[in-house]
Parts: structure tokens; sequence; C-alpha cells
């Protein structure tokens, strides 16, 4: 099935200079970019994202970290998006995480975990609703599309 998800990379990815290396792999993989912005996050936005953790210990740190430089949103497209971004990233706390997925092979702290991916399809389409309008999302055929659809 084909489907979209919504991935950030966080401000240590941004930092550390890893977001060439992170698109690439999503490239690689045949994932088709139809969204891409470079942007700060309001702090309101960053609370609405991660509303789900407010009260937790780690909320103000969460959203002081998320906040603190640009970070890159993006939407993907491809099979299976949504899980399919999520196994390439890896378990939530980096030192779980498989060595070859982008936080077991990029990432030390759960703190500095570089990368977030919907969690499903239904929070892909509310993620990706909060971050872009519909004149920001692109359709467009890419000539290689049946090098990897069948
Ligand atoms: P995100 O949402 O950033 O893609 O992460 P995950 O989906 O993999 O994990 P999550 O929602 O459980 O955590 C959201 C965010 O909070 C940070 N965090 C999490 C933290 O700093 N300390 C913690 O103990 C946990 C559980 C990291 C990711």
């Amino acid at each position: 099935m084909i489907e979209r998800t919504f991935v950030l990379l966080k401000p240590d990815a941004v930092q550390r200079g890893l977001m060439g290396e992170i698109v690439g792999r999503l490239e690689s993989k045949g994932l088709k970019p139809v969204a891409m912005k470079f942007m700060r996050l309001p702090k309101e936005l960053a609370e609405r994202h991660y509303g789900e953790h407010k009260g937790k210990i780690f909320f103000p740190g969460l959203i002081e970290y998320i906040t603190s430089g640009p970070v890159l949103c993006m939407v993907w497209e491809g099979e299976n998006a949504v899980a399919s971004v999520r196994a390439m990233m890896g378990k939530t706390n980096p030192q779980d995480a498989l060595p070859g997925t982008i936080r077991g092979d990029l990432c030390q702290q759960t703190g500095r975990n570089a990368i977030h991916g919907s969690d499903s399809v239904e929070s892909a389409r509310r993620e990706i609703g909060v971050f872009f309008n519909d004149y920001e999302i692109q359709e467009w055929k890419r000539s290689v599309d049946p090098w990897l659809f069948e």
C-alpha cells in the first residue's frame, strides 16, 4: 500500500551535519520526497506535536531541545512508508536501536535521537496537516518509479 509519512530531522541531526546522510538513506530506499521545509519550531507547535508526553519528566527538556535550532520537516511517500521509515529509524533509545538503523548507526542517547517519523497512518495524516499546506506538497512523477514499483 502506498502511504505518506511525516519525518522531522531534529536539531541535533541538523547541527551534526547529518541531513544529507539521512535524506540519502530515505532516497536510496526508493521513498519519494513530496514535501520539505527547514524551520525553527514555535514552542506552541512543538508542545502540540509532543502533546501525548505533556506532564512527563522529560517533556520540558524535549521541548527545549526540539525548539533549540532549525529542523527539517518532510513528507515521504512509498510502499508501507510509515512502518518502513520507523524500521529505518530504529528504536527510540539509540542503545536499543540495531546497527543498520539511523539511530543505531548515528546516535547515542534518547534525548538526541536525530529523527522523528510518524508512528501510524493516522498520526501521519494529522502531522502532515499540522506542518504543511496543500500547496507545499508536490505530486510528481519520478522517472525511476517503474524500476521500484512493478
Ligand atoms: P519521536 O516521536 O521523536 O519520533 O520518538 P519516538 O516515537 O521514537 O518515541 P516517543 O514518542 O516515545 O518519544 C518522543 C520523544 O521524546 C524523547 N524522549 C522519550 C525522551 O527524551 N526521554 C524518554 O524517556 C522518552 C521515552 C525522545 C523522543
